[in-house]
């Protein structure tokens, strides 16, 4: 029975329309899906990263060194970031009866990640500052590691306080340039407070120093507003207000008020002296699941 379809001829062969249309189906769409799947494994790419943040001598090289080591290593003070690969198996490492940790084989080198130290000197604070994008393919989260054992001093304290408000203070900028260009409100940058060095018998406990932060980074806002009150005497000033983090008419800072300022803050306590860093890494391990 003569086929009713339509044949064209192609290379002189007899081909069917049906045949045409799967083929060009095939042709047009596979391209198109497998490169949705590549984007959509990003994560995996250079241009997606942990950046690791906070003063100096808070033990953020000490911290990469640990992940690709799972030991201390003895470090020198960083002068220029550096990036690493490392293996999503090392966020799942096993940790035996007598205190060894190993990484399961199987999922050892499935999937990486991307983590970036910074110096934490204040002249050098400007290339984390400057490294943080939460553009697409971008920071997957940003670890900011303090020393538990030095807060009781005020120097080291406002030290790391300021750090930390200048960090809050850019995040909150792009947030809202963000907002601004696109329809629907953009997620919340997931933001690690890593209190390390609890091994030291002068550190403060997690919940103490979120306590801590949030009322000195309160403080500090306040001064910052009311300088602007005095200068500005009610005149409004763009650049002035960049400078006020979270809500302008609040002296409070809170970490659920500064989710919508574009950051997800989460305060949790480690050492990485004595091999206890299971919460960040289940941390790290979250934001790559998201
Ligand atoms: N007691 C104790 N010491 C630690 C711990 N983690 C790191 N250190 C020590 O703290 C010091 C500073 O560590 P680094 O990793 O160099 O600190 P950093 O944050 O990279 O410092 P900069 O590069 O100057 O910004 C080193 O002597 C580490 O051995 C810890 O959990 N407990
Ligand atoms: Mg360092």
């Amino acid at each position: 029975m003569a086929s009713l379809l339509p044949q064209w001829e192609i290379l002189g062969l007899p081909v069917s329309l049906p045949i045409l249309f799967i083929t060009l189906f095939a042709v047009i769409l596979i391209p198109v899906v497998l490169s949705q799947l590549l984007s959509s494994k990003s994560k995996d790419g250079p241009s997606s990263f942990f950046l690791l943040a906070g003063p100096r001598d808070s033990g953020k090289t000490s911290f990469l060194l640990y992940l690709q080591e799972q030991t201390l290593i003895p470090t020198q003070t960083s002068t220029t970031s550096a990036t690493v690969k490392l293996p999503t198996g090392v966020l799942e490492q096993i940790k035996s009866e007598d205190g060894e940790t190993s990484i399961p084989e199987d999922i050892g080198s499935r999937h990486s990640f991307h983590l970036k130290d910074t110096p934490g000197h204040p002249k050098l604070r400007s290339q984390a500052l400057t490294s943080i994008n939460l553009g697409p393919k971008a920071c997957i989260g940003i670890i900011f590691m303090l020393d538990s054992a030095v807060l009781s001093s005020q120097p080291r304290l406002t030290d790391t306080v300021e750090y930390l408000y200048e960090l809050l203070l850019v995040i909150q900028k792009q947030y809202n340039s963000l907002s601004e260009s696109s329809a629907s409100s953009p997620d919340p940058i997931p933001l690690l407070i890593a209190c390390n060095k609890n091994d030291l018998f002068t550190a403060l406990p997690s919940a103490k120093i979120s306590i801590l932060l949030q009322t000195e980074l309160g403080r500090m806002k306040e001064t910052k507003r009311k300088g602007l009150l005095n200068a500005g005497a009610g005149e409004e000033d763009d650049e002035d207000l960049d400078r006020v983090l979270g809500d302008e008419n609040s002296d409070h800072v809170t970490w659920e008020g500064l989710r919508e300022f574009g950051v997800e803050i989460s305060v949790q306590s480690g050492s990485i002296k004595s091999t206890h860093a299971e919460s960040w890494k289940s941390w790290m391990s979250s934001c790559l699941d998201a």
